[in-house]
């Protein structure tokens, strides 16, 4: 598939941006980065990042019947820092991402936990979004963009994560019996390096998408300008069944700030997913992103074209890109 100029294979919806803070019930001052999911009624929910006028964040639902508009708005914090037993949440709880496990009946949230030794992850369990049970944080600082994958591999979860290594920001496996001991550390997709859209930083998105063909991951890349940052998202497949073996990675990145409200607010050139939900059709992909760190925003795809394109664009991965990777340690 020649994509020809156009290199973005996501479609951003008309009402975008779909939610604002103009939205909520109570006072606030920007919502972006949602976690979301869809739940057993059909009912799109999404666990919104808000943060509110000292710069904390803390998380708030939004449902919604058809996952564009008539958004039903917690009226109060839904999920919200505990600093005094969870001081590693002092400044916050940020970018959730939502998993429904099957074998659980529940869906685990993994969330960035902001305190003064940094940005950390933790993870919390829920079955309804309204009582929620802590796990406290997971992996420590400074760690952040972790989720789970919705099945097991041997009995154990896995997750990806995003530490900060002495090689640099690059995204990790890890895997566990019971959600909070992890090991089998192990680096999956290193960010590139010199003029590359990905060099610098990387970052997992939304959770893992899984089709026949193995776990789809998007992901952020992070290049650092003379302007300052551009976040933009690129596409890797891995194993269905060796989820740490990555079996093509896109060249190109697949979408970008280019509309107004992804080019202007508190931060600009920022398009940030956390989440997808799937459509009735089994293929296509709606992805809730926030833009500018300011607002909340839907852009739809398909698995099949993804797909495609990965045949196109993407490159088995060789170890020269760990191997740039580890030079940067070594210098
Ligand atoms: C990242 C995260 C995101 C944020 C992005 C752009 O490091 O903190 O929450 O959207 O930076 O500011």
């Amino acid at each position: 598939m020649n994509p020809g100029n156009k290199k973005e294979l996501f479609t951003r919806h008309p009402a975008n941006p779909i939610l604002t803070v103009n939205d909520w019930h109570y006072c606030a001052h920007t919502v972006f980065n949602p976690g979301a999911t869809k739940l057993q009624d059909g009912t799109t929910l999404l666990l919104c990042r808000v943060e509110d006028h000292r710069g904390f964040s803390h998380l708030c639902a939004a449902r919604s019947a058809n996952g564009v508009d008539g958004w039903i708005i917690d009226d109060h914090p839904t999920f919200e820092s505990d600093p005094i037993n969870h001081p590693a949440e002092l400044w916050g709880v940020e970018d959730p991402r939502i998993t429904y496990l099957k074998d659980k009946a529940e869906y685990v949230i993994t969330y960035t936990a902001f305190g003064k030794a940094g940005p950390g992850v933790a993870i919390a369990t829920t079955k309804d979004f309204k009582t929620f049970e802590r796990m406290g944080l997971v992996m420590q600082p400074d760690d952040k963009d972790a989720a789970i994958f919705p099945t097991l591999f041997d009995g154990n979860y896995a997750m990806i994560h995003r530490p900060i290594a002495k090689s640099g920001a690059h995204i990790w496996i890890s895997f566990s019996p019971d959600l909070h001991n992890w090991g089998g550390h192990e680096m999956i997709l290193p960010a590139r390096k010199g003029a590359w859209w990905d060099a610098n930083k990387i970052g997992l998105s939304p959770p893992p998408i899984e089709t026949d063909r193995g776990w789809l991951v998007l992901y952020h890349g992070v290049r650092t300008h003379a302007n300052g940052s551009l976040y933009r998202l690129g596409l890797a497949l891995f194993d269905k069944a060796h989820p740490h073996t990555c079996l093509l990675r896109g060249q190109s990145w697949i979408f970008g700030p280019e509309a107004d409200y992804e080019l202007n607010g508190d931060v600009g050139n920022v398009v940030f997913p956390c989440g997808f939900t799937i459509g009735e059709d089994g293929d296509t992909i709606n992805m809730y992103y926030g833009a500018a760190d300011t607002s909340i925003c839907l852009a739809t795809s398909s698995i099949k074209k993804l797909l495609l394109w990965l045949d196109y664009d993407g490159r088995e991965v060789t170890n020269l890109e760990e191997i740039e990777a580890s030079e940067i340690a070594d210098a």
